[in-house]
């Protein structure tokens, strides 16, 4: 019974979304994995829950034209999809990069339902963006974009009906020019955006989140393996936000991170990554991590980033983007004998990565409770802004030391109630679920 109800509701599903493969694939995880959950609480597939949760509350989608400084007119799409807001306002970030398309942010959006849902905090989950490329742009050019971009999206928004932040492609910079075109438009200075500047209403911690609470939850993963993270080798793909302070994470903590990796291409660095480099070429100066190795002695710069799961590791932290780690990926890492994979960004490991990991019995830390440290984060910025208070580094850490550790409890519990110990897939998906179908239900059917 509950497995056709799950069939009937992906069948749906497929025919209702032709081409949009990677929402269907995030859809298809979630689903596929919680008929123990239905098997156990039917009550909470009553008044299609499952049709109404997979279908978006709203979907928008605008054009963004702007001048180049060429003084030659560029046009892009932009996206925001409000997929559900039983559990507070709508949140979750903006992506720029040419990549982008309705597909993109449908997935992104439908994770982030769940991903809230186990902080426990009140948020409700969307995602928007655009395909654009803030690569090679000028700072007057992402300015003019993102003034344009939020000119649209701007009547959407607010600070208790859905808080955008940041993502691939949106850092403290775009975040900084979105909001100074919705405080014009909207004549307010709250908290409608997260990931701003700590010098202007910013929370500290925010930049780091996502990869400390990702190194917070892994330690909990490792132990429970009889690990700890002193002298583990890691590897850690992607040199962005997420990247960059996991690997500042992960070292402080003992680990040596041997390898990091940009969309061209990925560095080996035998004594360990040296962070403060990594993060002045990445952050600073925007630079390709081929930089890395001209600079720093004994790296070794290789071109692909999917070589990167060929170096050997005790901890893989996929941290990119989606899709990034194929079946071969995950059999290289296998090979050389990888111990644990937790996934920092979203769905970076396809299905056949993680039924390899699976078969190998490498614990696997999917990146809805893995990465839910960032938009935990993003809802402690909005409490000191709504309180017009500012805490401390100390506070808002020691906050996202227990927020992370909170969800591994519950995707620990949460496997093992539904009968699959160990298994933090079915455990995240459950516990997500079930918060969400139950106020889904409290509140009706719509
Ligand atoms: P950034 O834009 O800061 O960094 C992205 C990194 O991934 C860059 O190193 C980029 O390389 C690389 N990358 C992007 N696209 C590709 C690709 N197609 N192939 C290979 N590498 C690629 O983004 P974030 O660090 O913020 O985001 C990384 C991941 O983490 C995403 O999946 C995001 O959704 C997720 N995430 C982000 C959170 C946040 O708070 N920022 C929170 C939770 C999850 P290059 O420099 O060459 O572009
Ligand atoms: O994927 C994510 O969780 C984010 N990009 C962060 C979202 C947020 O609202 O902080």
């Amino acid at each position: 019974m509950s497995q056709s109800m799950v069939q009937d509701a992906l069948a749906g599903l497929v025919e209702r979304n032709p081409g949009h493969i990677e929402f269907l694939q995030a859809a298809q995880e979630v689903l596929g994995s919680i008929v123990p959950v239905l098997v156990k609480r039917p009550e909470l597939a009553r008044d299609g829950i499952l049709e109404r949760l997979i279908e978006p509350d709203r979907q928008v989608i605008f054009r963004v034209g702007w001048f180049d400084d060429t003084g030659a007119i560029r046009v892009n799409r932009g996206f925001r999809v409000q997929f559900n807001n039983a559990l507070g306002p709508y949140k979750g970030g903006l992506r720029f990069h040419s990549s982008v398309r309705l597909d993109t942010i449908k997935f992104l959006g439908f994770e982030q339902i769940f991903k809230n849902a186990l902080t426990e905090l009140p948020m409700g989950g969307a995602k928007g963006g655009s395909d654009f490329d803030p690569h090679g742009k000028s700072d007057g050019e992402v300015m003019r974009f993102c003034q344009s971009f939020m000119t649209e999206l701007w009547r959407y928004i607010g600070a208790d009906t859905d808080v955008p932040a940041g993502d691939i492609g949106v850092g403290e910079r775009e975040i900084g020019y979105l909001f100074g075109q919705y405080k014009r438009l909207a004549n307010v200075h709250t908290g409608v955006l997260t990931g701003k500047a700590p010098h202007w209403g910013g929370s500290l911690v925010r930049k780091e989140a996502t990869g400390y609470g990702l190194v917070y939850f892994a330690a909990r993963m490792l132990a429970a393996a009889g690990l700890e993270w002193d002298g583990l080798d890691t590897v850690i793909s992607g040199s962005g936000n997420v990247a960059l302070y996991a690997a500042d994470k992960a070292e402080s903590v003992g680990a040596r991170v041997v390898a990091m990796s940009d969309s061209h291409g990925y560095v080996y660095d035998p004594q360990g990554i040296d962070f403060h480099l990594m993060r002045r070429i990445k952050e600073d100066r925007r630079d390709r991590i081929q930089a890395y190795a001209g600079e720093r002695s004994g790296a070794e710069y290789h071109e692909g980033a999917e070589g990167i799961w060929t170096v050997p590791c005790t901890v893989a932290l996929p941290c990119a983007t989606e899709n990034e780690m194929d079946e071969a990926g995950a059999r290289a890492l296998v090979a050389s004998g990888c111990r644990l994979v937790a996934e920092g960004a979203n769905m970076p490991c396809t299905p056949e990565a993680i039924r390899v990991l699976h078969e190998n019995g490498i614990p696997f830390g999917p990146g809805k409770a893995a990465n839910a440290g960032g938009v935990a984060t993003s809802l402690l910025e909005m409490a000191q802004n709504s309180q017009r208070i500012h805490w401390t580094f100390d506070e808002v850490n020691s906050r996202l030391y227990g927020i992370m550790n909170r969800i591994y409890d519950q995707c620990r519990e949460a496997a093992e109630h539904f009968g699959k110990p160990g298994d933090l897939i079915l455990g995240a998906n459950a516990a997500g679920f079930v918060r969400v179908a139950r106020a889904m239900l409290a509140q009706g059917v719509v």
